[in-house]
């Protein structure tokens, strides 16, 4: 048993085997210049404030070969998995299944659809394709998590408040123990950010933990 410095309180690590680094959506779409994100209005340096610390995230449970699942927003070509209420709200200049600089918006397969190059997924890493928000709407990932017995989750990636809260929420409701690592997530909104922050611990941690990548580095240098 190990644990992470964290707020509310300590996060308790019974095994390491059973923890498993969960990034959420760092695709071109949301990180680079020309993408969906940038497309809406967003100044992208918000969000790519964190690749470095995703990077060592990754760089750890490589090392310490614990399992990593990316996810990605994505749709198929004919966009039968994208609801009415997702595709036409925001009016914005592009929408989901347009075609944008780096390819339709969206659309799995597509080259802004990918994953950033610093943060590509090595073979073996599992990549779920997500047509919601929440990594559990519609995927395949609480089975997968099942199968390995994972019941420890760190959670990194884009939007704090969007994809990264909803996925959090839904892990928190199956009966995961989900900790958001502080400094590998952001929002394109900083207010957006602390205030998720801080919905997530309170009242004793209603959604789970948070703490700085470095807290995790340290326990699991520990544990492994
Ligand atoms: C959004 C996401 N914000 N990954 N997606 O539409 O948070």
């Amino acid at each position: 048993m190990t644990s992470i410095l964290a707020q509310p309180y300590d996060y308790e690590l019974p095994v390491a085997s059973t923890l498993a680094l969960l990034i959420i959506d760092m695709q071109r779409d949301f990180l680079e210049s020309g993408g969906f994100g940038e497309a809406l209005g967003n100044d992208i340096s918000q969000v790519r404030s964190i690749i470095p610390t995703v990077q060592q995230l990754l760089a750890v449970f490589r090392e310490y070969k614990l399992p990593i699942f990316h996810t990605i927003e994505c749709h198929k070509p004919d966009l039968s998995d994208c609801p009415p209420s997702k595709l036409n709200r925001g009016k914005g200049k592009l929408k989901i299944g347009d075609i944008g600089p780096m390819g339709r918006i969206l659309v799995l397969g597509e080259y802004g659809n990918a994953i950033i190059p610093e943060l590509a997924p090595l073979p073996g890493e599992i990549v779920i394709t997500k047509p919601g928000k929440g990594a559990f709407y519609n995927t395949n990932l609480e089975s997968l998590l099942h199968e390995q017995n994972i019941t420890h989750l760190l959670i990194a990636g884009v939007t704090t408040e969007v994809c990264v809260q909803t996925t959090m929420r839904e892990a928190n409701d199956r009966g995961f123990q989900c900790l958001l690592v502080e400094d590998a997530t952001a929002s394109y909104f900083p207010e957006f950010k602390r205030s998720t922050l801080e919905m997530i611990i309170a009242q004793g941690g209603i959604v789970g933990w948070i703490a700085p990548a470095q807290n995790a580095i340290e326990a699991l240098e520990k544990r492994v």
